[in-house]
């Protein structure tokens, strides 16, 4: 049975791509959009180079067909075009690339499908020049039968190409909110660029427009649009990017104010051609009602076009502050990671919402998407998912340089993801896994009593508590029961030098057990586990921790009839926790201290080799040693690991405990400096119960070249009681050590009739340090005047001498 849980498979279902494809060549797929109507759903596929059954006459306008997902799975066009759009107009519509950008009214679900190419060729028909890409923008109704032709950037009697609106090619994207149509505008002033928002209820169209030059010439604003709500919960701001502003591109938020667009906020890539801005995601990552915001610099290059994704969080009144990190992907060669970004909703029904990153470039142009998940913190720094096309089974190539959500289209309440590959005609819906949430709980007895066998294990009494795994399970219009099977363990923590103190099975030592459990949606299922205790528990202290791991069972769930094959639901990943449910008790004391407290006194005396009128000293270099002797007597409650630690100047030598097996003591020498040495101790068996008195004793040595003086031992004892950390007591001893020396020197020795030798031997213990000899020589033998010795020359083999 495996527990594991594969993080890059989450709940998106890739067995089961629904596939469409369209004219070779077309580039079917460049744009694609969920929609539903009452009760149809559609995939809507733009390709913008398609021809039109409807237009014979025109070249290569674009299409958009409409695909049906629930039943025959065929793709139509919806053909549209312009008849008549002004005094000085006549519409253009070869190559005007309809189907370049796809959106869909949140609410009453209109459409708005753009062909930024479309042209106002009144003048070009006179002087054969200044043809104006215009662009041009239709709203479909939600039923797809009824469109009409949207042209932001037409004025009367504006005929020079460049100037103003004359090549602003509007609908290169666009985005729709309940009452606002967004199209950005890249081409407006000399590709300064701008952004046109038409509202619907006001049917006010406001531009953004560049009086005070903010925005260079060249910037490509509108490149990419979104909405979201960034200054209050109930207003509504507009995002357009701007990718070749400076070369290093910016992203804007503005707000509608009557007919112009001022802007709010700015944020801004950092290296020269990463085309930061090239795509824009509003949408409200950590669930606070305030839009965050994701940009996208699919250009940007560590080795070649990698591509990222920018954080900003929104921390109040449009203020955005950039994560720490970057979204990359697979960070892989050429992938374009950023090309566009999606917001899916909240597709693991954890809160938050979920976001797709198409890299429609990775592995040679065939393409892969990432899915992120929105947190509380923000976003998740790793994907949750990639699909490439690949894992998919078909030749897709570019893979994720469209991407639409947020339409439930097999009706199982989770929504489903939509994604082009333009380059091979085609594009998918991926239906999302059902996610079952799992609330998993161990309720565990407060404390073990130890003395009292509840149970019986192989006919014997036995110690034992009952470990009780506890699930609730939900998962959305997914009413049959749900299995889960689990692991339990006992004592998960248990000190590693001792077995586990607790075990299942009535005749094993294992302290693992698995189960499997069938839980009807929302309610509470418990299955109780008796856990024996083992016989020969030593350690009391520590607390018994339980642990159980989930996992679901396999399972296939139904939705819309036999339209579409079953799914396989998932459980809700949920960041750091997993599937983990942990829970500890202990092992109840009975104490007779407040906190079932030590108190641990400890006591000490030297015993110095030697002694004089009875006062025991230390003669340096005598050759014997020190011993240390220690009581360490517990006067509280019984003392959890018990330690005692020596500190003494590096002088001392510590040679050894005595007794220590007896005495379970086992000690380690810690140098903590140059001039202090340590000895940490464990005594006593993991405890030293209430009134219990230990004996140690430490065999110590004094370095031979210490110098004279008095020399401090310091003594702790401590405990580890998890009630009250570190009870600890102190002892000090000292003693002095001093210096015996004895000398002699022997008679003078006449050698060689004119040399004489003196020799002076120190036999003491003690090193005779800085010693002065004085030497009397006769200078005469009195009572006679004759001169008896005269010193021509002195040599000494240690030392100096003088006269
Ligand atoms: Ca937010
Ligand atoms: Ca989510
Ligand atoms: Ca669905």
């Amino acid at each position: 049975m495996s527990l594991m849980i594969l993080t890059d498979c989450y709940n998106l279902d890739v067995d089961h791509p629904i596939s469409f494809s369209g004219p070779n060549g077309s580039l079917f797929g460049y744009s694609v959009l969920l929609h539903k109507n009452k009760k149809n759903t559609w995939l809507l596929v733009g390709a913008p180079v398609a021809n039109s059954p409807s237009y014979p006459a025109v070249k290569e306008p674009g299409a958009i067909y409409k695909c049906s997902i629930s039943d025959k799975r065929e793709c139509q066009q919806i053909s549209t075009g312009v008849d008549s759009c002004g005094k000085t107009c006549f519409s253009e519509s070869d190559n005007q690339w309809l189907g370049v950008s796809l959106s869909r009214q949140p609410g009453d679900g209109h459409v708005l499908a753009c062909g930024h190419r479309w042209k106002n060729v009144f003048y070009s028909r006179n002087d054969n020049q200044n043809k104006l890409p215009h662009g041009v923008c239709y709203r479909y109704e939600a039923d797809l039968k009824q469109a009409q032709p949207l042209i932001p950037c037409y004025k009367d009697h504006q005929r020079k190409f460049g100037e103003d609106y004359g090549s602003c090619q509007a609908g290169i994207s666009n985005f729709l909110t309940e009452d606002l149509i967004i199209m950005g505008a890249p081409g407006t002033s000399y590709w300064t660029g701008s952004v046109l928002v038409y509202n619907t209820s006001s049917r006010v169209l406001s531009a953004y427009v560049d009086d005070n030059s903010t925005v260079l010439y060249g910037s490509y604003l509108g490149y990419s649009v979104g909405a979201g709500h960034f200054l209050h919960l109930d207003s509504t701001e507009i995002v357009g990017g701007a990718p070749q502003h400076g070369q290093t591109g910016k992203a804007y938020l503005f707000r509608a104010e009557e007919n112009m667009l001022k802007i709010i906020s700015e944020v801004k890539g950092s290296k020269l051609g990463s085309y930061f801005g090239a795509s824009v995601c509003a949408v409200d990552l950590n669930g606070d009602g305030l839009s965050d915001l994701l940009v996208g610099s699919p250009m940007y290059s560590t080795v070649r076009e990698e591509g990222q994704v920018h954080v900003y969080i929104n921390q109040g009144a449009a203020n955005m502050k950039e994560a720490e990190f970057q979204l990359v992907g697979s960070n892989s060669y050429a992938a374009r990671f950023g090309e566009t970004i999606t917001d899916l909703g909240d597709i693991d029904d954890d809160g938050f919402p979920d976001v797709a990153v198409g890299a429609p470039q990775e592995e040679e142009l065939r393409g892969a998407i990432y899915i992120y998940n929105g947190r509380k913190t923000g976003i998740s720094q790793t994907f949750s998912q990639r699909i490439t096309s690949s894992v998919l089974g078909n030749e897709l190539k570019m893979f994720g340089q469209s991407v639409s959500g947020g339409i439930d289209v097999d009706g199982n309440g989770y929504q489903d993801v939509a994604v082009g590959a333009f380059l091979s005609d085609s594009a998918v819906v991926l239906r999302t896994r059902p996610v079952v949430v799992v609330e998993a709980f161990m309720p565990l007895p407060v404390s073990v009593n130890r003395y009292v066998a509840l149970c019986s294990d192989n006919g014997l009494p036995a110690v034992c508590i009952n470990a009780t795994v506890c699930f609730r399970v939900h998962a959305r219009l997914f009413t049959s029961s749900i299995e889960l099977q689990y692991n339990l363990t006992a004592d998960t923590h248990h000190k590693e030098s001792f077995p586990s103190r607790f075990h299942f099975h009535g005749n094993g030592t294992s302290n693992a057990t698995t189960g499997r459990v069938k839980i009807r949606h929302d309610q509470l299922t418990c299955v109780p586990h008796q856990a024996f205790m083992r016989k020969d528990v030593q350690d009391i202290f520590t607390p018994i921790r339980f642990e159980v791991t989930y996992a679901l069972r396999e399972h296939t769930v139904h939705n819309g009839g036999s339209t579409f094959p079953a799914l396989k639901p998932i459980l809700q990943q949920r960041g750091e926790h997993g599937n983990l449910v942990a829970n500890k008790t202990m092992f109840a004391r009975y104490c007779s201290l407040a906190n079932c407290s030590t108190n641990l006194q400890v006591s000490a005396q030297l015993v110095l080799p030697q002694r004089h009128n009875n006062m025991p000293y230390f003669a340096l270099g005598n050759g014997k040693t020190i011993m240390l002797n220690t009581a360490l007597v517990n006067t509280g409650d019984d003392a959890f690991l018990p330690r005692l630690q020596l500190r003494f100047p590096s002088n001392l030598h510590y040679i050894k405990v005595l007794d220590t097996e007896e005495k379970f003591v086992s000690c380690d020498i810690s140098e903590e400096n140059k001039t202090i040495v340590g000895v940490d101790c464990s005594v006593g068996n993991l405890y030293l119960s209430s009134g219990a008195k230990v004996n140690i004793s430490f065999l110590l040595d004094v370095n031979q070249s210490s110098s004279v003086g008095d020399v401090s031992i310091f003594i702790n004892a401590s405990g580890d009681n998890y009630e009250k950390r570190g009870s600890s007591a102190r002892q000090l001893c000292h003693f002095d050590v001093t210096t015996e020396i004895w000398s002699r020197c022997q008679h003078p020795w006449v050698y060689d009739s004119n040399i004489l030798c003196i020799w002076l031997s120190i036999f003491g213990p003690s090193k005779s340090l800085n010693t002065i000899v004085e030497i009397d020589i006769p200078k005469i033998l009195s009572p006679y005047p004759y001169r008896l010795l005269h010193i021509t020359d002195f040599q000494t083999s240690l030392g100096e001498c003088s006269i």
